[in-house]
């Protein structure tokens, strides 16, 4: 038997271009949500303001100034041996408001100079299209995505940008993470792609519901036009998957744990089948949620789907009924919690570490949608230390890397997952999304910069980076 990935197995490394540019705001590139998105840390949670506030630190505005050092950086990239690089493109560098009429040169030939430069050293780009960042002007001019006049603004930036480098780019994703919904705090606000102030009075849950469809029509209304620019396009939707075990054989646990994935499948189920799901539609009633969907945008949901599967794996959660189990209380689900899996330990952010949920993804996934299946993130965000010969020794994340790649492997050879690729997340140290932290580190690359902005942006190779050079030049079989 077979017991090695295939040969062109695309193995590479993910950031994302809110998290790693920077340049927020030359070269005509207009103010996105992640530049009023604040650092967070040290259990502080980050907030979106209106407008860059004076004296507000925001890590996003330099990151680690990716615009102007991408040459060095994709040296060490091909000093690892990449084959592909996993990025995104900041929207609001090509349309400033998202609004404009013609696109702006500077910003499309910025990523014209990016995507030539990995080329030149063979590098394939993989590019996401909504990275959790879109033009601050159209949360405040129309609210987000919640609002469908934004639909067709996104899809004027699908087509430019899909023509424009439709020599250069074949992988395409379309919404990174479109599931993760992300909460802020007070006032209740949802960033990701969706960009959304929700003010105390307002349905929530309707809003969230009604940005994610809007931004599924998108997805699939941009699919449409992508394949008329190039039929050879491979267009994938981008998923957050964290699948929810149930705590006990209590026939309850089971119903609950299929009742919070399907919270997660809906976003997949509609990209790749083309239709809203039945328990969706029902779960909407139930909740007297009124949803906007034409018939003629159903009709795009249909013609629209996608060609993979892309999706980031970091942990998997649990979930009982039980009543003497601590854990809390799930807002869609009742009388179910959230619990901890006693059997699986997590990161210093709470993430629980379990490299056979990766396993089980691969396979319940291709299980249920029969596609081609992506890992465009995985990682483990921690602490580093430097020594004084400045040196990083991130055993910790060697483990954890090697750990998932043992289980991806299984998949593939054992299980018979067709699977393209890997670009494991933060392939060099960038912005925390979740807290916007520069120490939670995740890069094989470390890049000196605290949690304030302080450092000289220095880039060092971890002990990760000699392993993971050996990973990919022995296609996988030396861990
Ligand atoms: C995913 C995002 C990435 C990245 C990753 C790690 O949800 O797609 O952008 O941020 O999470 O999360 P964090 O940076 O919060 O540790």
């Amino acid at each position: 038997m077979n017991r090695e990935l295939p040969k062109d197995f695309l193995w590479g490394g993910a950031i994302a271009a809110h998290q790693a540019e920077g340049a927020w705001n030359i070269d005509g590139r207009g103010p996105s949500i992640a530049d009023v998105m604040t650092a967070g840390g040290n259990g502080i949670p980050r907030k979106i303001t209106k407008g860059v506030v004076e004296g507000e630190y925001y890590p996003n505005h330099e990151a680690i100034d990716f615009y102007h050092r991408y040459k060095e950086d994709i040296q060490l990239f091909k000093e690892l041996g990449l084959k592909c690089l996993r990025t995104s493109i900041s929207w609001s560098r090509i349309f400033p408001t998202g609004q404009e009429e013609t696109p702006n040169e500077q910003g499309l030939k910025f990523y014209d100079d990016l995507f030539d430069e990995c080329l030149k050293n063979g590098i394939e780009p993989v590019v996401t299209l909504s990275h959790f960042e879109i033009p601050y002007a159209i949360y405040e001019d129309f609210g987000g995505f919640a609002n469908k006049a934004v639909i067709p603004l996104f899809v004027k930036f699908a087509q430019c940008v899909f023509d424009r480098y439709k020599d250069k780019v074949t992988y395409w994703m379309t919404f990174n993470e479109i599931n993760n919904q992300a909460d802020g705090q007070e006032p209740v606000h949802v960033w990701t792609n969706s960009a959304m102030i929700i003010e105390d009075d307002q349905d929530k849950e309707a809003l969230v519901f009604q940005a994610g469809v809007n931004e599924l029509i998108a997805s699939a209304w941009a699919v449409n036009e992508g394949k008329k620019i190039n039929p050879d396009f491979q267009i994938g939707c981008m998923m957050a998957y964290v699948p929810i075990y149930p705590y006990s054989c209590a026939p309850e646990d089971m119903i609950a744990s299929v009742k919070a994935n399907e919270r997660r499948f809906f976003y997949s189920d509609v990209h790749v089948r083309g239709e809203i799901p039945t328990y969706t539609e029902k779960y909407w009633e139930q909740k007297g949620l009124t949803i906007e969907i034409s018939e003629k945008e159903r009709q795009i949901l249909r013609q629209g789907t996608v060609d993979y599967i892309g999706f980031s794996y970091y942990m998997s959660g649990t979930i009982t009924t039980l009543p003497d189990v601590e854990g809390r209380q799930t807002e869609d689900i009742p009388s179910a919690k959230l619990v901890k899996n006693p059997y699986i330990t997590a990161s210093d952010w709470g993430w629980p570490i379990d490299p056979v949920g990766l396993r089980y993804v691969l396979n319940t996934v291709y299980q249920r949608y029969d596609l081609p299946l992506f890992i465009v993130e995985n990682g483990f965000g921690a602490y580093d230390q430097l020594t004084d010969s400045n040196e990083i020794h991130d055993d910790y994340r060697i483990n954890y890397l090697r750990e998932h790649i043992e289980q991806m492997k299984k998949a593939v050879v054992e299980d018979g997952v067709p699977l393209i690729g890997y670009t494991p997340w933060g392939i060099i140290d960038i912005v925390s999304f979740g807290s916007g932290e520069m120490e939670k580190r995740y890069g094989m690359i470390y890049v000196d910069k605290d949690n304030t902005g302080n450092g000289t942006l220095q880039r060092l190779k971890k002990d990760s980076f000699a392993w993971y050079q050996q990973v990919i030049e022995t296609n996988g079989e030396q861990l």
